[in-house]
């Protein structure tokens, strides 16, 4: 009996070194530029807004970042009311952090029909353009994105830590847009965080659009 379990043991040994003869370019992850946190805002009336944010892992390689989104429900999923944000380690999903209060959102409204057409693609391509750094120079400016559940409305957001920064936030724009290959015909707008947090049952004030 001790035998074969030494023998068995041996086997495995071999095999686990048939495993290490990879390459390091097949075994090594592929680091990404920042580490990225996923936030989950859940819809308990019974609490706060800032005690239903739920800080739920964060990943610093595309392939942690493929085994995170892979495991985990789709936008479309959540219950009306739920929310998913990304933003970079460090950065809470909120107005108030250091990084955010001087800042504002890319702000894309979908129709209610569009849940079941484009929100799960929008939100997949935002994360990518995240992780990828996609708006080069202007990647610094760049908090995270915020996909809200809601029966009115899904709404995607892209947090930008910069609201007077005119010239970041236009080149942004104009990337989303062009990456989610929404049409010329489609404007969306970017508003402070300062007035989307003063708004009062009015319209939020749009500071500037692509
Ligand atoms: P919401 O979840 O961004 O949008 O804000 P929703 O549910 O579509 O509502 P609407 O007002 O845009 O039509 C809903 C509420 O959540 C806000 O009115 C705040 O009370 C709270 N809230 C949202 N955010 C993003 C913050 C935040 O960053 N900080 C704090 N303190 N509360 C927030």
């Amino acid at each position: 009996m001790a035998e074969n379990k030494v023998d068995g043991m041996e086997d495995t040994d071999k095999k686990e070194d048939g495993v290490n003869d990879v390459s390091p370019e097949l075994s090594i992850k592929h680091p990404l530029q920042n580490t990225w946190t996923l936030w989950y805002l859940d819809n308990d009336k019974q609490k706060s807004w800032e005690e239903n944010q739920k800080e739920v892992t964060s990943f610093q390689t595309a392939e942690d970042f493929w085994s995170l989104y892979n495991h985990i429900k789709a936008a479309s999923e959540l219950r009306q009311g739920c929310d998913y944000s990304l933003f970079k380690k460090g950065i809470r999903p909120m107005w108030e952090d250091e990084v955010n209060k001087r800042g504002g959102r890319w702000l894309i409204n979908l129709e209610k029909k569009q849940r079941a057409s484009d929100l799960d693609n929008f939100w997949l391509e935002i994360l990518l353009c995240l992780i990828g750094e996609a708006f080069d120079e202007y990647s610094s400016q760049v908090c995270g994105a915020v996909v809200n559940i809601r029966a009115k409305g899904d709404k995607i957001g892209l947090w930008t830590s910069d609201a007077s920064n005119e010239q970041s936030i236009m080149k942004i724009g104009h990337k989303l847009k062009e990456r989610l290959k929404i049409g010329r015909n489609i404007t969306i707008s970017y508003q402070s965080h300062k007035d989307t947090m003063a708004k009062s049952g009015s319209a939020t004030k749009i500071t500037y659009s692509v």
